[in-house]
């Protein structure tokens, strides 16, 4: 058989494999298995967590290395930013009331070159800023509706309805995903927005050879080792790469970035927030399964079928736990407490089922222990609340309603939940 045939083989095998089992999602209560979620504050040698020091000096460091190893895989090294360069910097951006800045941050290896796109919207104030960090799906230009805004020459999955053909953008696809980003009123809300298309750091596809793995291969190597970081941690270690910019940027407060993402941006906002305390408040948007979801829970997707349709996402050894959700040593609101005691946002929606919004809520809850061992008051619900009826401690949640999407009323209570923790309102 020739090797392309038999990839073609395999390939389809696999998303047969996908098509079948989303036959099988569970998304009637009364048919999910028990299951067991281990307690976070009881150590994997079963002392339990009392004090404060406990938590930071053992039980916090075992557990990321629990989720790096098993879960998202290891960063293999360190890349520092080698350039900066700044495109442009308008003061008449958002109808006078914004700056708007656009910059490059490269990063060379031997011969491997990295050209990460920034763009930011900064209200014009004589102080330093306080940001909400996100990545976006398809490109900077597609945020707000602004000409001066830079295309992406990047690679970008095909999307004709919005003039993504042959894998590059084109002026159709300005302002495409606007709607998501509701640039207005995150300044005049006295917030700036800096976004990053996530395909520069790593393009979503299932191919190791491009993006910033193959900076850290030693010779013939061609993806990363099992525990290894897949896609997820990539996009996690590009937010920190752009953390490490803007400690520099004087228009904005670091001390204040708010690092946010949708789906399976908000996995990587997670990983982010867990692996670099830098960021002062982390925001979970729908992001599900190897989210904030539970992962014991088997509602909506499961680690088998999120490893099927995305082999690339988690590191290698996560393929242990398909449908073995309860060998996983952890589970997802251990990932959330790793944010404490930091503000911490997890967002459902009703109409979005695949990624579990009761998993999402119990997760938050089930975080909490952590925030109030550190005097923290964590999510002050204890039964899921009502649809749009936010919540919001230390741990903040809403499920809204609507499907699987990030809207302005999800931002207005990211807004709300800035003002309350950045400004004490
Ligand atoms: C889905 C995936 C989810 C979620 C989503 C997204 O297909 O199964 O885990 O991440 O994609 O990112 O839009």
């Amino acid at each position: 058989m020739k090797p392309i045939v038999f990839f073609l083989f395999i390939y389809l095998l696999l998303h047969i494999e996908a098509f079948a089992q989303r036959e099988n999602v569970i998304y009637d209560e009364s048919k999910v298995p028990e299951y067991q979620i281990p307690d976070v504050l009881t150590r994997f040698n079963r002392g339990k967590v009392k004090s404060e020091k406990t938590w930071f000096k053992k039980q916090r460091p075992d557990i990321l290395k629990v989720f790096t190893e098993e879960v998202y895989g290891k960063f293999p090294g360190n890349q520092e930013i080698s350039e900066v360069k700044v495109w442009e910097t308008s003061a008449n951006a958002v109808n006078g009331l914004a700056i708007r800045k656009q910059l490059s941050l490269f990063f060379k290896k031997n011969n491997h070159n990295l050209e990460v796109n920034i763009l930011m919207y900064l209200p014009k104030t004589d102080r330093k800023v306080p940001v909400f960090l996100a990545c976006n799906f398809t490109g900077n230009h597609a945020v707000y509706n602004d000409p001066n805004i830079r295309l992406t020459e990047s690679w970008v999955a095909n999307n004709p309805s919005v003039g993504i053909i042959n894998n590059q953008v084109t002026e159709q696809s300005r302002a495409s995903a606007s709607d998501r980003w509701p640039v207005d009123e995150i300044i005049k809300s006295g917030y700036g927005l800096v976004t990053v298309y996530y395909g520069d750091i790593d393009p979503d596809k299932n191919d190791f050879s491009d993006g910033i793995h193959p900076f850290f291969y030693e010779a013939n190597q061609i993806k990363p080792k099992i525990d290894e970081w897949g896609s997820v941690a990539a996009w996690a270690w590009g937010l920190s790469g752009v953390m490490d910019y803007l400690e520099k940027d004087p228009l904005v407060d670091a001390k204040e970035v708010a690092v946010l993402g949708h789906s399976r941006l908000g996995k990587a906002a997670l990983w982010a927030g867990a692996t670099d305390q830098r960021f002062a408040m982390v925001i979970s948007n729908e992001s599900g399964c190897g989210g904030a979801a539970l992962s014991k829970r088997i509602f909506g997707e499961t680690v088998l079928m999120i490893n099927t349709s995305f082999p690339h996402w988690f590191c290698d050894n996560f393929l242990k736990y398909n449908n073995k959700e309860e060998l996983l040593p952890v589970d997802q609101h251990m990932l959330l407490a790793l944010i404490a005691p930091r503000p911490l946002y997890v967002a459902s929606a009703e109409g979005d089922p695949w990624a579990d919004p009761k998993g999402e809520f119990l997760s938050a809850k089930y975080a909490s222990s952590v925030y109030e061992l550190l005097g923290l008051e964590g999510l002050p619900a204890k039964e899921m609340p009502e649809v749009n009826h936010p919540v919001m401690g230390t741990v903040g949640y809403h499920i809204r309603s609507g499907k699987h999407d990030l809207t302005l009323y999800d931002w207005q209570q990211y807004i709300r939940f800035a003002d309350k923790h950045f400004r004490g309102k």
